[in-house]
Order: C-alpha cells, then sequence, then structure tokens
C-alpha cells in the first residue's frame, strides 16, 4: 500500500458515520453460561458499524464476540471483533487535524500527522491476538465485578503500522534515563474530574520489533469503534495496552507510572489471593498466558456413541509461541494436531480424534502449553478482577 492511497483510506474513513449505536431492541439472546449471575445477553445482528456481535452495553461500548466466530480460520472478521471503551469515544475524528504529540524524556517534542507517522518508518504486519484482560471474568466462581465477558473478548487480525521505535526516533529519540513509553487516545470522560485512559509500557517493551503505531486491522483502515486513526499494538501483552485513537506519546523517567489505569486499576495479586482477602500487594498485568477452546461443539451436546469424534478448536500461546495442545479430561490425555503456524501471537487451530467415543465425556479440555514452558492450570486462578483467566475450559458432551 502506498502511503498516498494510505492517507485517502484513512480520510475516508474519518470522515465516517457515528461509531455510538442508539440503543438496540435485539431480538435474539445468547446464553453465556456465566456462574452465579444473569447469564443472557443480546445477540445483535448489526450494531452500527458490526456485523452480529453480543452488546454487553452500548455506551461507552463494550461488544463481544460470539464464540462461533471461532469455529472457521484463525482470523477474527473486522465486523464480529469485540470492542471495549473504559470512556466515550467521539463520534468522528478528521484524519487531517489529527496529530499525534510525541513529548517527554525524548530529544525534541513533535507533533506529527497521520502523513509523518506513516513516513516514520518502515510499514510492518503483525498477525497478532486482542485479548481484554477481562476475557472470560464472567465464568469466575466465585462471582466478581467488572464486564460479565464470555470468552469472546478476545481476536485475531493482522495489524498494519510502522514501529512505535521509529515513531519515537521523529523526536530525535529518547533521553538515555527514559524508563517508560506512555499512551493516551482522544476518549471522552463521562464525569467531571474521571480518570483519563492511559498506560504505558517499559521501555525495553516500546523498542521491540513488532511494538506498532497501527493504522490498518485485517487490510482496512482502523474504524472508530478500533480506535481510528491509529492504536498501539503490544504482542503478546493484554489490549488494554493497546491504546486507540492515539493523540499522546509520553516517554516518563520514572520506572512507576501513577497514572490511574496503571497504579489503582489493571493489577493482579503478586501472590494467590482468596475470596475476601484485602490489601494485598499487586502487580500489573502484562502478558498473555497460554489458553485453548473447544470450537467444534458447545456445552451439553450430543455425540455418537461407538463411533470416533473428531474435536476442533484454537489455541494460542500467549507472550510465545504455542508448543502443544493436549486433550485431557473424562480419563484421556491425547495430544493434538495443530493447524497452520501464522506467527507466535496469533491463533494456532488444532483437531484430535478419539477413535471411539463409549461413555459420555464428562469435563474434557484442552490445555495449552507454550514455548517458555507455561501451562493451562486445571484449577483457576481465582482473583478479584477476574484477570488474565486461563483455567482448562471444559465441556461435558453427552454420547448417544
Ligand atoms: N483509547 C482507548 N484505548 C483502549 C481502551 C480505552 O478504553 N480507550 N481500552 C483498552 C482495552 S481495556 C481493551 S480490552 C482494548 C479493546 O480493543 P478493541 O476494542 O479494539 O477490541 O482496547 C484498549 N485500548
Ligand atoms: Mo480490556
Amino acid at each position: 500500500m502506498t502511503d498516498s492511497r494510505l492517507s485517502r483510506r484513512m480520510l475516508l474513513a474519518g470522515a465516517g458515520g457515528a461509531a455510538i449505536a442508539a440503543p438496540v431492541l435485539a431480538q435474539k439472546l445468547i446464553d453465556l453460561h456465566l456462574p452465579g449471575g444473569p447469564s443472557l445477553r443480546p445477540l445483535e445482528p448489526a450494531f452500527p458499524g458490526k456485523g452480529e456481535v453480543i452488546v454487553q452495553r452500548v455506551r461507552p461500548p463494550l461488544l463481544e464476540t460470539p464464540m462461533s466466530v471461532f469455529r472457521e480460520g484463525t482470523i477474527t472478521p473486522n465486523d464480529r471483533f469485540f470492542v471495549r471503551w473504559n470512556w466515550d469515544l467521539p463520534t468522528e475524528v478528521k484524519a487531517a487535524d489529527h496529530r499525534v504529540a510525541v513529548g517527554g524524556a525524548v530529544k525534541q517534542a513533535v507533533s506529527l500527522t497521520l502523513d509523518e507517522v506513516a513516513a516514520a518508518g518502515e510499514h510492518v504486519d503483525v498477525v497478532a491476538i486482542n485479548q481484554c484482560a477481562g476475557n472470560g471474568r464472567g465464568l469466575s466462581e466465585p462471582r466478581v465485578t467488572g464486564t460479565q465477558w464470555g470468552n469472546g473478548a478476545m481476536g485475531c487480525a493482522k495489524w498494519t503500522g510502522v514501529r512505535l521505535r521509529d515513531v519515537l526516533a521523529k523526536a530525535g529519540g529518547t533521553a538515555p534515563w527514559a524508563k517508560r513509553v506512555r499512551f493516551a487516545g482522544l476518549d471522552v470522560p463521562l464525569t467531571d474530574g474521571a480518570p483519563q485512559f492511559i498506560k504505558s509500557i517499559p521501555m525495553d517493551i516500546a523498542m521491540r520489533d513488532d511494538v506498532l503505531v497501527a493504522w490498518g486491522m485485517n487490510d482496512e483502515p482502523l474504524s472508530l469503534l478500533h480506535g481510528f486513526p491509529l492504536r498501539i499494538v503490544v504482542p503478546g501483552w493484554f489490549s488494554t495496552y493497546w491504546v486507540k485513537m492515539l493523540s499522546t506519546i509520553e516517554v516518563l523517567s520514572d520506572e512507576e507510572d501513577p497514572a490511574h489505569y496503571m497504579a489503582d486499576t489493571y493489577r493482579f495479586p503478586a501472590a494467590p489471593v482468596k475470596p475476601g482477602d484485602k490489601d494485598f500487594p499487586t502487580v500489573p498485568i502484562t502478558t498473555m498466558p497460554p489458553r485453548a477452546f473447544i470450537t467444534s461443539h458447545a456445552d451439553g451436546e450430543a455425540v455418537a456413541r461407538g463411533e470416533p469424534l473428531t474435536l476442533k478448536g484454537i489455541a494460542m500461546g500467549g507472550d510465545a509461541a504455542l508448543a502443544k495442545v493436549d486433550l485431557v479430561g473424562a480419563g484421556l490425555e491425547l495430544p493434538c494436531e495443530l493447524g497452520p503456524d501464522e506467527g507466535p501471537y496469533a491463533f494456532r487451530r488444532w483437531q484430535v480424534t478419539i477413535p471411539a467415543v463409549t461413555q459420555d465425556l464428562a469435563g474434557i479440555g484442552v490445555r495449552a502449553a507454550n514455548a517458555k514452558g507455561a501451562v493451562q492450570p486445571e484449577v483457576l486462578v481465582w482473583n478479584p478482577s477476574g484477570y488474565a483467566r486461563n483455567v482448562i475450559e471444559r465441556i461435558t458432551l453427552r454420547a448417544l
């Protein structure tokens, strides 16, 4: 894609219509099988700018991808991709007026147009999973507060952009004492004095080859919902760091970032806690652990007794390549065959055949392990915000 075509497409998208939906009256409901609370959600066939998605909240939008979307392929279509905004988003962003301020511990603060960002360096494609740190939170037992997501707050796309480090170079590079790089977007807080959505990553992560300031999502310009015109992409890290509608890049001189969404939320207990525990030390949510899902069959489905059964699904390594996937449970432990490798941060398909189903398959699941040796745990690592769920997901199939 040439730069001028890129800019033209950016401008076209920027002139586009409203991203914010009028409240929808969904005809259909979907059961997310959330324990301990209301489990039905509207399945909206045509949320503005989207295809069929689960509406968790209209404004600010929280849209979930139905698990059926993950049945085929490894790339999540843009119109089915989950959406999460902490605060509201502007209904229009004019590409021609948009600037990205790059400042803080840099040689010379600059304000860059979209063309300047696009010309900052080589254009890079990365296939990577964007997963909310709270994905699967609604499945926590006991229940925790926050968006009651099923497992559909994740998706995999091809992201196109320039390297963040090339954008930092436009400001003459960072100071030798620079410690972190901080991002903010055009979010519109809904109440006075509400904290701004600001996130930051350590310098060594910011300098990685595959950390991008991206404008492309599956060969289309980012939609407003996904952060038009630019967003940060940090492969292997939870998407809380993937700041959308990027308007500010600030290089910090301190190791610790006091911003609300760094210091107070999106944190995980430093050591295991029990429901009710208080005042325990926490660490920021950062990298993703491995996960795997059965997509060919749903919990409770009937399968043919005495016949072979092929199960299929998707898996991810998290912050390292997927190493293996095993089918476990109901007295089985079978290695799964892995599909094509689309890069360490992408979904990868798996499949396995049980030679003959002799009984109900109670509590079967798939267990992913990654190249760093992380393996999905048997038991949920419960935490009060339901972050980083990666317990083995189990279903029961009835033999008929
Ligand atoms: N500007 C901005 N960027 C943001 C957020 C936000 O509230 N504002 N939410 C983050 C969180 S918590 C998630 S899970 C992802 C969701 O990305 P998506 O909507 O493109 O799927 O965006 C991240 N980037
Ligand atoms: Mo998130």
